[in-house]
């Protein structure tokens, strides 16, 4: 019988705290917020994953369990990671895809020097149906001086990440981060309730296997993107075809491709004339992981973490993932009007 020579069990804290070792400097608050940040995803994946129980539960007449149940989940996500930040003394202020503006720390709380952007929970109106969500999470360090931190340290370019991640509420609940060194998953044991080194070093494929895109709106592309599409799908003989796999839920897309290559494109269209996604939580932290894990994302014209945010909020084009295949959007559509005209 061959036993498993690899017996290491390297929970996310010990990883946390060996990577800040090689950082003679590090304060230590880096740690706190990412240490933080794990135990926010094991509580939000403790309430996805009874998700649709909330009938069930609700008809034993708990108004707590069906009131607390029925909470809207992104919002009880974003309490969720509110409250699990919001008093470490790491950060000077927050942004969230659910709050129209800068969330400052409470006056009763000490102020750090990094700020956090954050989706708590992308695609939440996939888990009526029990498709995979996820959590999605970006650190940048404060520009500004004084006491609170203010939308200027905010509308920095994604390159200035200091630690971007995301959670993924699959068939197993998964921290995938990057504090500039590699990028490095972990998995949710729910007996032990701790994230466990899973996948150390995670690379994205050079060329992808998978095309993640809503054909739906291929009447409001532009000419180069369906000429793209055309080319990814094999259809002008310059390639070969992609599989078409598309979930509908960011990070289940992006996560699916960065471990079986691939590429992502979420383009303009008239719906959304500048994109659908959110440069600042949610395409930002994604493209520094892609980039760290060997592969691009660029806005059509731009590597993403170039572009100079102007606001909270904003959106942006998307194709991210395996370098080859980011590489060919790049020469098909730069030099394209990439806005919907
Ligand atoms: P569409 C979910 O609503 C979301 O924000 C992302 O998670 C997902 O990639 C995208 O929208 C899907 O958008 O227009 O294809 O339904």
């Amino acid at each position: 019988m061959v036993h498993n020579t690899d017996t290491s069990v390297v929970t996310i804290e010990r990883f946390i705290i060996e990577q800040e070792a090689l950082h003679p400097h590090a304060s230590g608050d880096l740690s706190g917020i990412l240490r933080d940040l794990a135990l926010a995803a094991k509580m939000i994946a403790s309430k996805v994953r009874r998700a649709g129980l909330v009938d069930i539960l609700g008809t034993a007449g708990s108004e707590n369990v069906q009131g607390e149940m029925q909470q809207k989940l992104d919002l009880f996500a974003h309490e969720t990671i509110f409250k699990a930040m919001d008093h470490g003394g790491r950060l000077c202020a927050m942004a969230s895809e659910e709050v129209e503006h800068l969330i400052p720390i409470p006056e009763q709380f000490k102020r750090g020097k990094y700020v956090l952007l954050f989706d708590p929970l992308d695609g939440s109106s996939n888990i009526d149906v029990n498709v995979p969500v996820g959590t999605i999470f970006s650190v940048v360090r404060r520009v500004t001086k004084g006491d609170h931190g203010t939308i200027d340290d905010m509308l920095q370019p994604g390159r200035k990440q200091v630690a971007a991640g995301y959670v993924v509420y699959g068939s197993s609940t998964m921290f995938v981060y990057t504090t500039g060194q590699g990028v490095h998953g972990f998995t949710l044991d729910p007996s032990i309730g701790e994230f466990l080194l899973s996948h150390p070093d995670m690379k994205i494929p050079a060329h992808g296997r998978y095309l993640s895109v809503n054909d739906a709106y291929e009447q409001h592309w532009t000419e180069p993107v369906r000429a793209l599409m055309r080319r990814y799908r094999g259809l002008d003989g310059k390639r070969d075809a992609m599989n078409v796999r598309y979930i509908g839920s960011l990070v289940a897309d992006f996560h699916r491709n960065l471990l079986g290559g691939g590429v992502f494109a979420y383009p303009v269209n008239a719906k959304s004339p500048s994109g659908k996604l959110r440069l600042l939580y949610e395409c930002n932290p994604l493209a520094l992981i892609c980039e760290q894990a060997g592969g691009a994302a660029i806005d059509g014209v731009h590597r993403l973490l170039d572009v100079k945010p102007t606001e909270l909020h904003q959106r942006s084009p998307l194709y991210i993932g395996s370098k080859a295949d980011v590489d060919i959007a790049l020469q098909m559509l730069a030099g394209t009007t990439n806005r919907h005209t």
